[in-house]
């Protein structure tokens, strides 16, 4: 009789693991970290809820993970995610979004959720590219870049959207690619962990259409090869001269913070002190 294996993570799909991203999409990566994380923290999935935006990477956690999947209108999800915290402090709430939706759009949201330090884990997909909408121009794309919206090339200034997140407050954040699918997992474990606002870019490949901008069509390899050559730790940075450090892809854990106030927390505190009065 042939013997058959299950995927070690099949218990948290709703169903068969099915998705629909392109060949060679960094979203399956992605997808494996967290839930890898997940799973070596060893908490009740029913204590997580996922809260999706708008974009590929949306299609992360929806409809595929066993457990409570808000799929949002684009750029509302951390707006939505800071609600759903407020009501029910006790779940673990992460937020899987896209680098357009996150900087553009929802660039608001993100800043003032990074301030108010509430308890959520952003996971930013960050493929420098509107990917699902067909390969427009976003606030991440490179400098000079031809999109297809900017045929031309980009004449505008892309965010770094860690140091973004980390300027407004962000008590976590780190940066890591698809090709250190391991540290991205810790990563991930800590942020789910950690008391506060945590922030967690991953630059990742969209074969499909940014691929295209930098010559490597439907070539994840090569995308992955470039990651993989053309990261820095955070550490070994900064010994490295602006010359050399430019294009590169600065990886690694940049902020942990343990003493800022958590909101959810500072509202129970106001609670229990207004009762006294
Ligand atoms: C209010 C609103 N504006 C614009 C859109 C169109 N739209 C859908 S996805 C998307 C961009 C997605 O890019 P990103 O957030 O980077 O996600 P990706 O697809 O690259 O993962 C846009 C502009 C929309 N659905 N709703
Ligand atoms: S368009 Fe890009 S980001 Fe979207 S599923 Fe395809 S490869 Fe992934
Ligand atoms: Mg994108």
């Amino acid at each position: 009789m042939e013997a058959t294996i299950e995927h070690p993570l099949k218990k948290y799909f709703r169903g068969e693991i099915n998705y629909t991203t392109c060949p060679g999409c960094g979203n399956g990566i992605v997808s494996q970290s967290i839930l890898r994380a997940v799973d070596e923290l060893d908490i009740d999935f029913n204590q997580f809820a996922f809260v999706s935006g708008i974009g590929c990477s949306g299609w992360i956690p929806s409809p595929s993970f066993n457990t409570d999947v808000l799929h949002l209108t684009h750029g509302r999800s951390i707006a939505f995610a800071t609600g759903l915290k407020l009501v029910v402090p006790q779940m673990k709430v992460i937020v899987c979004v896209g680098d357009g939706d996150t900087g553009s759009i929802g660039g608001n949201h993100l800043i003032h959720a990074a301030r108010k330090n509430i308890d959520i884990t952003v996971i930013c997909v960050n493929n420098l590219i509107f990917g699902m909408t067909g390969g427009q121009v976003a606030p991440t794309t490179p400098y000079n870049s031809k999109t297809t919206t900017t045929p031309y090339g980009s004449i505008e200034r892309p965010f770094d959207l860690s140091n973004l997140a980390i300027a407004a407050g962000a008590t976590f954040a780190a940066r890591w690619t698809t090709y250190q699918a391991r540290p991205l997992k810790n990563s991930i474990k800590k942020a789910i962990m950690h008391k506060g606002f945590s922030f967690i870019e991953v630059v990742s490949q969209c074969p499909v259409q940014y691929g295209k901008v930098i010559g490597m069509r439907n070539d994840a390899v090569s995308m992955l090869i470039h990651y993989k050559e053309n990261s820095i730790n955070i550490r070994n940075s900064k010994n490295m001269s602006e010359d050399e450090l430019k294009d590169k892809i600065i990886v690694g854990e940049f902020v942990e913070k343990k003493d800022i106030p958590e909101l959810t927390d500072e509202i129970k505190r106001l609670r229990r002190e207004a009762k006294k009065r």
